[in-house]
This record gives structure tokens, sequence and C-alpha cells, in this order.
């Protein structure tokens, strides 16, 4: 199955920080759609959380010099 989660992004200040968090979500296995917006600094991915969970798309934001928390 796949679920979206909403989840703001803090630490984006340009158009290619959100192509970087775009980039980092897209190659996480399970991660099969990710949109990220500037402007509201929310993102929001489909993912299959048999294969990936929120804490872990959360960790690779993060890991990149990101703040990430889920929204729902
Ligand atoms: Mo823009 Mo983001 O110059 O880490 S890429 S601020």
């Amino acid at each position: 199955g796949t679920l979206i989660g909403q989840f703001t992004i803090g630490g984006m200040t340009c158009t290619a920080c959100v192509n970087s968090v775009e980039g980092i979500l897209r190659k996480l296995h399970g991660v099969k759609k990710a949109v990220v917006a500037l402007a509201t600094s929310l993102g929001e991915v489909e993912y299959d959380p048999t294969v990936i969970s929120k804490d872990d798309i959360i960790n690779a934001i993060e890991d990149a010099g990101f703040e990430a928390s889920f929204v729902q």
C-alpha cells in the first residue's frame, strides 16, 4: 500500500535547497513521489510504509542538514 505524508522542512532558503531535498527523498527506497514547496516549507511524500517509515524519511532530510517534522 501507499501512504501520503506531509511534513514541514526548515532551513530551505533557495530553489537549489528544494531540488536537493526532493532528490534526497526520491532516492529513498520506498518513496514513490516527493514534492517540496519553498514558499510554504511543506513537503508531500508518497511512500510504502512496509519499506520505509516516517522517521526514516525525517532522518534522511536531517542528515542533509535540514530540519523536518511530519504534519500527519
Ligand atoms: Mo541555496 Mo540551500 O544557495 O542548502 S542550496 S541555500
